[in-house]
């Protein structure tokens, strides 16, 4: 028969001044352990943090004396023990073990070093995810994520919407066809969903507000710190509303986001040294056209039409520090289901948010009308036999509609400070990387 596992009393971190003298049992990982002549000093690691354990050899018995000898980083123990103020240790208090059982022993040596003494590049620290992600600091990026996916379920149920899970396996692709994946489908072809743009929109002329967060799928040839080949994108469509309505949805629900963030995780942004405010409201607006008059004035031309590239992106970023809006982008550069305005169908009723250089998302009113939408698939020299299923909706009643699509790795690199989405993606996928 399996023995049942050891109890734990507390977690590492509850371990403070406050309980003093109490007896408490942990389990967790040996982070660091050092041998100081009759004293083993252990630093060990649960889930919660860290907290410090001494062990005085004099009393314990011969035989845990001898498997403590070779005791070393990531193995798992279960330690039994008293809480002693001591001021000499870090938080000022220590356990004080007097029952050590090893319980999984880490093999030797390791290769990666948690503590981060040992300096290793973001590739090699990929190559050993699960090690690296017991560092504090790596996450602690993850439970800052946890915080913001709560939240923004949160925000979204205060404001009638409804999570809805769309295909991730579909027919037609709609964010362009060349960053598409293609999967074999029985004995026909299907491709990775590139964003749940048609379906959302389908939705609404049920729901009238839908969400969705998921995954989604690019097939990005540039290898750059800002895209990967499967990310979470976090999405919204509501009837009745354009884009400035869902514009003001989502400066909302960023700053709900920060407000969660701050409240909830204040260890894990101490950990990661980010001081995070609350961004006031409304957050700039700017137009596509006065964004060129800026770049122009920065001596960088760009044709009218043209989408950003990071060049540019990066000038602007240099005086747009925080969030902001860019809007009504050039019709041609938008995909087919964005609305042109109506007094200009040149320009269209657009835009992306932007965090300094960094595009953290992207939407806009949507053609309601079905032969609009035929003419700019046309227009796209897109198929439009391709897009019947779709078009039919048009015909079955469909409110003026609007939405965006966040991504949720890039929205997480602005509130950790982090400058690669790699890092904050537990098993990154690009072009190069496909394990672990
Ligand atoms: P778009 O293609 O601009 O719009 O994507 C929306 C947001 O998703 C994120 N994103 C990515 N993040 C990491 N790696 C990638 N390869 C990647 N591609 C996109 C970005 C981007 O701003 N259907 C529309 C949205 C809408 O109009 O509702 C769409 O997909 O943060």
């Amino acid at each position: 028969m399996r023995r049942s596992p050891p109890r734990r009393s507390h977690y590492a971190i509850e371990v403070r001044p406050e309980i003093d003298n109490s007896r408490v049992s942990l389990l967790g990982w040996v982070h660091e352990v050092r041998d100081l002549g009759g004293i083993k000093f252990i630093l060990l690691r649960d889930v919660s943090g860290i907290c410090q354990v001494t062990i005085k050899k004099e009393n314990l018995p011969t035989e845990t004396l001898q498997r403590l000898e070779d005791l070393g980083a990531e193995d798992v123990v279960h330690v039994e023990g008293t809480v002693k103020n001591q001021p000499k240790a870090r938080l000022g208090v220590e356990v004080v073990g007097e029952k050590i059982e090893i319980l999984s022993r880490a093999s030797r040596p390791l290769p990666y070093d948690v503590t981060g003494k040992v300096p290793a590049g973001l590739d090699t620290r990929l190559d050993y995810r699960v090690l690296d992600l017991r560092n504090p600091e790596n996450n602690a990026i993850f439970k800052i994520a946890d915080t913001v996916l709560a939240a923004a379920r949160e925000f979204f149920r205060m404001n009638n919407f409804i999570e809805v899970r769309t295909p991730r396996i579909i027919a037609t692709a709609t964010e362009g066809g060349a960053a598409l994946f293609e999967v074999k489908y029985f004995d026909s072809k299907a491709y990775l969903a590139q964003s749940p743009q048609l379906y959302k929109e389908e939705l609404v002329t049920v729901f009238e507000r839908v969400f969705e967060i998921g995954p989604f799928f690019r097939a990005e040839e540039s290898h750059t710190r800002r895209h990967v080949s499967e990310f979470t994108s976090i999405d919204i469509e509501a009837a009745f509303l354009d884009l400035y309505g869902v514009m003001e949805i989502l400066e909302k629900l960023i700053v709900h986001i920060h407000k969660r963030v701050v409240e909830e995780r204040k260890k894990e942004l101490e950990i990661l040294n980010v001081d995070l405010n609350i961004p006031e409201l409304p957050f700039p607006r700017y137009a596509y056209d006065d964004m060129l008059k800026e770049l122009e004035n920065y001596g960088m031309e760009l044709a009218w039409g043209e989408d950003f590239g990071t060049e540019h992106l990066r000038i602007l970023g240099e005086k747009h520090r925080g969030y902001y809006f860019i809007t009504h982008f050039p019709t041609k550069s938008k995909p087919f289901y964005i609305q042109p305005c109506e007094d200009n169908p040149e320009i269209s009723e657009s835009f992306d948010l932007m965090y300094s250089w960094l595009e953290l998302a992207s939407g806009g009113t949507r053609i309601s009308d079905r032969k609009l939408l035929e003419k700019r698939l046309l227009e796209q020299g897109l198929n439009v036999k391709y897009f019947e299923h779709h078009l039919k909706v048009y015909d079955y009643g469909m409110p003026i509609h609007a939405g965006w699509g966040l991504g949720f790795e890039r929205l997480l690199m602005v509130l950790t400070n982090k400058n690669n989405i790699r890092e904050v993606i537990l098993f990154p996928r690009d072009k190069f990387r496909l394990v672990p």
